[in-house]
């Protein structure tokens, strides 16, 4: 992913890069301690909250490669996991807020069987800051809880998360019982998660998908400007 910088002269790019391939490295070495400290250190240097996540979640991405060439194992994701959540602890006091009057509320869920968690986390943050008011379902979510908890809460917007490509179908499957309950179009629906596609998306009768937190933010913002 190529990364537009502001910051000045050409030497503080490189630097700046260079923590950014020195986190990565931690991360997938699960070196807990070195990567919050770097990770405080790009704060410091004036790098964005969002810019940092993006950068961890290649990480991640490394981390998922190397379990599917099979040198890593579902221990490894756990530990990885756990890296990324001391990260984001550090980051989530600097992610830019926004107080005063909600712009809309969200319900956000990840999909049943699957019980992956941190892009989700990360989305529903983000969203909490810039104004929405946002209800966690959790994951493994069944169809018929998320359809009900769109009836309880009457939400603007429906964020689904799914990261196994095993258990896409959930997505067509709540549309359609959206559908049926004559709730469809009441509620925009966003998508995200590592392994969605936008033909995926499209096909699944969403209305978007968002292939990061921020994009998606920022698809919902829109969504709910001036109402
Ligand atoms: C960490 C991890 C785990 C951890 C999860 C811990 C947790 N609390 O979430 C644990 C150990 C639990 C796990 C388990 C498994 N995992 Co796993 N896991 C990963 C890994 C390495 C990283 C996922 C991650 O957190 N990424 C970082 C976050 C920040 O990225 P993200 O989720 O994509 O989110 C970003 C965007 O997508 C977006 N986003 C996410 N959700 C949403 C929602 C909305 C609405 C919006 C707008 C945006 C949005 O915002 C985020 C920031 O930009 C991925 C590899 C990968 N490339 O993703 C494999 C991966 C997803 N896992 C995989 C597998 C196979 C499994 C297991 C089946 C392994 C096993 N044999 O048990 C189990 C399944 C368990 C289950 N039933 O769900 C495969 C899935 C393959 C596939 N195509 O289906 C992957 C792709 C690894 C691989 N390359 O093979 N895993």
């Amino acid at each position: 992913m190529s990364r537009s910088s502001t910051r000045g002269c050409e030497g503080e790019k490189v630097a700046i890069n260079e923590l950014f391939d020195d986190m990565k490295t931690a991360l997938v070495e699960f070196e807990v301690d070195s990567l919050k400290e770097m990770v405080r250190g790009a704060l410091d240097k004036g790098v964005r909250a969002e810019e940092i996540i993006d950068v961890l979640s290649e990480g991640m991405d490394i981390v998922g490669e190397k379990y599917q060439e099979g040198e890593y194992f579902v221990t490894s994701l756990i530990i990885a996991g756990e890296t990324m959540k001391e990260a984001l602890d550090v980051l989530e006091p600097h992610l830019s807020g926004q107080g005063g009057a909600k712009r809309g509320k969200i319900v956000v869920a990840t999909v049943a069987g699957d019980i992956h968690d941190i892009g989700k986390n990360i989305f529903m943050t983000l969203m909490d800051t810039a104004g929405f008011d946002v209800i966690d379902l959790g994951v493994d979510v069944s169809a018929d809880a998320i359809v009900g908890a769109v009836k309880e809460h009457d939400p603007d917007i429906l964020g689904l998360s799914a990261l196994l490509t095993t258990n896409l179908e959930q997505f067509p499957l709540i549309v359609e019982m959206l559908w049926k309950e004559g709730l469809r179009s009441h509620v925009k629906i966003i998508v995200g998660g590592a392994t969605i596609t936008e033909e995926f998306a499209r096909g699944a009768g969403v209305d978007a998908h968002a292939k990061t937190a921020v994009e998606g933010v920022n698809i919902c913002k829109a969504w709910t400007e001036g109402s």
